[in-house]
């Protein structure tokens, strides 16, 4: 009699066991991750969004659901770092650069350190992430890092020389302002989301950022003149609350970090060619004015922001940073990827 019970009993518990065990696995999983982002849904940072979720999903046959959160809608600029910290959001995307001081290490990519695309800077910054682990993104698990392509100058006013620069204010962030400024420009440090409202209200005469604003932030509207001077870049993060990330599954984990290094190439590859499609719409749909800047006059920005790298290796250092040792990483990522990807 009591085998039967006890039979039974196991019988009963295994098949609520068979039945209840997936639903509570899955309960974890079964509220959508919120992704947060601060520019619009056309820009690049919001694209790279879409195209990290369709890959996951595709890696993990929809084992995990994210909802998406463009243009400011769940976490601001402000925001956006505090917010992922606390799970306000799960996943946030930003750029460093918008918070000056909080990112000593990456605010080096700001620096004029000669990248000549997104895809270089991307991969650059990536490899420097991985081989310092910077404390600064310690709270984060960080599932992306990518930078802008070369940062140009885009103006309703004429702009064809350096000189012209120095008449005109011009929206930037960081160190790119700094950098403007070591030219004896006048730069406003404005994040792109509040560019177009600093635009129109004519707080700026124009913006100083990559080429693929031009279509996707819709600048070659307002913005008829270009001089290309390839200023700096700006690297982006992308954050993961570690409480969401700790409590996913370990599969699913193991897709993602799978997936990072390609998604890197993924979106270097996506902002140099929206950069170039974008001056192309630019100079035929907008009459856009574009004078390349000479040689002597890129030389000159860069004699004239030395200096700025020397302010940075020591304000790193202050932070315990090893400066030369990142500045020599940065060298030797450079040369990979020239030898690697260029040829
Ligand atoms: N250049 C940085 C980054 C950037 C380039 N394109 C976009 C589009 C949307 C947001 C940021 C960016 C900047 O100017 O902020």
């Amino acid at each position: 009699m009591l085998q039967v019970f006890l039979r039974n009993t196991l019988l009963t518990l295994l098949l609520l066991g068979s039945t209840l065990m997936p639903t509570l696995v899955d309960a974890t999983l079964a509220k959508p991750l919120r992704y947060a982002n601060f520019p619009p849904a056309s820009t690049f940072p919001s694209m790279q969004m879409d195209a990290w979720i369709a890959a996951i999903h595709k890696r993990t046959q929809n084992k995990i659901q994210i909802q998406t959160f463009p243009g400011g809608t769940l976490l601001n600029v402000k925001g956006m770092l505090r917010g992922v910290a606390r799970g306000q959001a799960d996943i946030g995307c930003t750029s460093m650069l918008y918070y000056p001081g909080s990112f000593p290490l990456f605010e080096v990519f700001g620096l004029p350190l000669g990248f000549s695309s997104s895809s270089e800077a991307s991969f650059v910054a990536w490899e420097v992430f991985k081989a310092h682990k910077p404390k600064e993104l310690a709270r984060y698990k960080v599932l992306s890092i990518f930078a802008s392509a070369p940062s140009q100058i885009m103006s309703t006013k004429p702009v064809k020389t350096l000189e012209d620069v120095k008449k005109i204010t011009l929206r930037a962030s960081g160190p790119i302002s700094d950098a403007l400024e070591a030219i004896e420009g006048h730069a406003v440090s404005i994040p792109m989301s509040e560019t177009p409202e600093a635009l129109q209200k004519g707080v700026v005469d124009g913006v100083c950022s990559s080429w693929d604003t031009l279509y996707d932030m819709n600048y070659a509207e307002r913005c008829q003149h270009g001089l290309s001077l390839n200023m700096p870049v700006y690297p982006f993060a992308v954050i993961m609350n570690k409480k969401t990330w700790e409590a996913l599954p370990e599969d699913v984990r193991q897709s993602i970090d799978a997936y990072a290094d390609e998604h890197v190439r993924y979106t270097g590859n996506l902002v140099d060619t929206s950069g170039k499609k974008a001056l192309d719409w630019a100079i035929k749909k907008h009459n856009f004015q574009l004078t390349v800047s000479t040689t002597a006059e890129q030389e000159q920005i860069r004699t004239a922001s030395q200096k700025l790298i020397d302010a940075w290796k020591k304000k790193a250092k202050d932070k315990g940073i090893d400066a030369e040792a990142v500045l020599a990483d940065i060298k030797k990522f450079q040369k990979i990827y020239q030898e690697q990807y260029t040829k």
